[in-house]
């Protein structure tokens, strides 16, 4: 029987690809864009809203919701799509990489991690086994491995360790999750900052036969030129049939040139996270509500903008609202960031489909370039 998890190439221009990654709960436009809802919740955003920008998929934590509300207690409620009403697909991620940034006190060895709560101090451990039956419980439709990542800069035999280690942990999890038509497990790629690590990672989780890969353990404290790297080294070495997600990434500069390298999926906080901070990401750039410049200024972010948040806002009030800390100030700019992002998605996948992606990326980097209007 074929699976009813598929990934489609429909269109290449140089490295770039366009795609569609199917499954039962719904078909995700490659490149992609997944927006972060860490704990159930696209943090300030109501999911209708996601959904509208354009989103195909939102990502989940499994750390987070082991902690709360509980993955038994989420099963017995339905599974998270019925829990936080979002229908379509969610990959939740495995943990491993929020224990080590998040928990107190940790232990890692072979038989997985072990770890204190951020929540409420208790010890837990998690084994790779039960990364899976966590992420099962949950009824997440992309799986992540549990591995390790390490924060860079590091010595090449930590590297070493912690990539050989990840790889006995992605055979483990794929035993565990065995054969779940319509759902997939995908691996994670590690190796630093050190290219045949790199290589021999990518090549040995090739040989598994994923429905999926993703590289993991970059934007962690290196240049983007070193990630960049090893993303162009890595990718050789995986199937050209198989989706491709870089974690965890990025800036919308690090987004275009990865997808030139041949990335199909992203996450990342950025887009939330930051505008919660006063942060808003525009086609001329970034501008940092917080300054006092923009105290009397009566012009929206963009007026040519089809969202909301972005066309009848003036930055005087965007301004003050993040000045006066007021929730809606944070609404406002991550609804305009998301917007951005999925715009910008939008914008990449057209320009693949016409074969005019360098030009698109070229005029792109041009404009924020020019600066705030
Ligand atoms: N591993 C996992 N999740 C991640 C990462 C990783 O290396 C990163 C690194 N950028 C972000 N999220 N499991």
């Amino acid at each position: 029987m074929t699976d009813t998890f598929q990934f489609k190439l429909l269109a290449t221009d140089g490295k770039a690809r366009r795609g569609e990654v199917s499954m039962p709960r719904g078909t995700i436009r490659t490149p992609a864009f997944m927006p972060v809802g860490t704990v159930g919740t696209v943090k300030a955003m109501y999911l209708d809203q996601v959904r509208e920008l354009g989103a195909d998929i939102i990502l989940g934590n499994t750390y987070h919701l082991m902690l709360r509300p509980g993955p038994e207690r989420v099963a017995r409620l339905g599974g998270l799509h019925e829990l936080i009403r979002w229908p379509w697909p969610i990959l939740t991620d495995s943990g491993g990489f929020q224990v080590m940034s998040l928990s107190g006190l940790r232990k890692l060895d072979e038989k997985g991690v072990t770890f204190k709560s951020h929540v409420d101090g208790a010890l837990h451990h998690m084994s790779p086994e039960r990364s899976i039956e966590i992420q099962g419980l949950l009824d997440s439709d992309i799986q992540m491995q549990l591995d390790e990542c390490v924060a860079l800069p590091a010595s090449p035999k930590e590297i070493e360790r912690a990539m050989e280690m990840s790889l006995r942990w992605a055979e483990r999890c794929k035993a565990a999750f065995g054969d779940q038509p319509g759902k997939a497990m995908f691996g994670i790629v590690q190796g630093g900052d050190i290219p045949h690590l790199r290589e021999r990672s990518a090549a040995a989780l090739a040989g598994l036969d994923l429905k999926g890969y993703a590289i993991g353990g970059l934007a962690v404290g290196e240049p983007q030129e070193v990630m960049l790297d090893m993303i162009s080294t890595t990718l050789p070495h995986l199937p050209t049939g198989k989706p491709r997600y870089l974690m965890g990434v990025g800036t919308p500069d690090d987004i275009l040139k990865s997808v030139a390298r041949g990335i199909d999926m992203f996450d990342c906080v950025m887009p939330t996270r930051s505008g919660r901070h006063g942060l808003a990401f525009t086609r001329r750039g970034r501008i940092n509500l917080r300054n006092a410049r923009h105290a009397e200024d009566m012009r929206p972010l963009d007026e040519e903008s089809n969202c909301p948040a972005a066309r009848d806002y003036s930055r005087a009030y965007l301004h003050h609202l993040i000045r006066a800390n007021e929730s809606l100030g944070g609404m406002l700019l991550t609804w305009n960031n998301l917007a951005y992002y999925q715009d910008l998605m939008a914008g990449i996948r057209k320009a693949i489909e016409e074969g005019r992606f360098a030009d698109f990326m070229a005029e792109t980097q041009e404009n924020w370039a020019r600066g705030d209007l």
